[in-house]
């Protein structure tokens, strides 16, 4: 089955995103969980360890992931950069997005802006509590998987 890793520090949020993904009715026919997707199969999302935590084995899991989401949380993200490196190196596909959006006065937008300067790459800002960016999310997600 196709795996999508979701990464990020201690409490970025990824279980929270999971659960979003799971149960958040998409526009377009998404069903997530050991995720059905309209053309691109079976999907899983795996959740991992956070990338702060040493000797986390998420890289060895890592190997079998097709794409990953990596979660930024706050205005230390150098352990996000060096991990989406790592990651693109062994071919998965990185989607960035700064999570907690709704905790941000600006939602987000000034970090995802220096994430997006550091990275050279796109940066989607979400919520699993509001649900901002979910979609979007999803779409990024469809997008990366039908490129490979
Ligand atoms: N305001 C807000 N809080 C969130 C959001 N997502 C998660 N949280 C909260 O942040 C805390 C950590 O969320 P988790 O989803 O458990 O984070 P995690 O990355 O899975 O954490 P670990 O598994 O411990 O590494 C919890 O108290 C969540 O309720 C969000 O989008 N907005
Ligand atoms: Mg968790």
């Amino acid at each position: 089955m196709r795996q999508v890793g979701i990464f990020g520090k201690r409490k970025s949020g990824k279980s929270a995103l999971m659960y979003a993904l799971t149960h958040h009715k998409m526009t377009q026919e998404t069903n997530y969980s050991a995720m059905e997707i309209g053309g691109v199969g079976k999907i899983m999302l795996v959740d991992t360890v956070g990338v702060d935590v040493e000797k986390s084995g998420a890289e060895k899991s890592a190997e079998s992931m097709e794409a990953a989401v990596m979660l930024i949380s706050n205005d230390s993200f150098d352990l996000e950069m060096a991990w989406l490196s790592r990651l693109r190196k062994i071919g998965v596909e990185v989607i960035l997005a700064v999570s907690q959006a709704d905790k941000f006065s600006d939602g987000g937008k000034s970090l995802a802006a220096a994430v997006r300067e550091v990275s050279g790459m796109n940066v989607i800002c979400i919520s699993a509590k509001t649900g901002i960016g979910i979609e979007e999310l999803n779409k990024e997600i469809l997008h990366k998987l039908a490129e490979k």
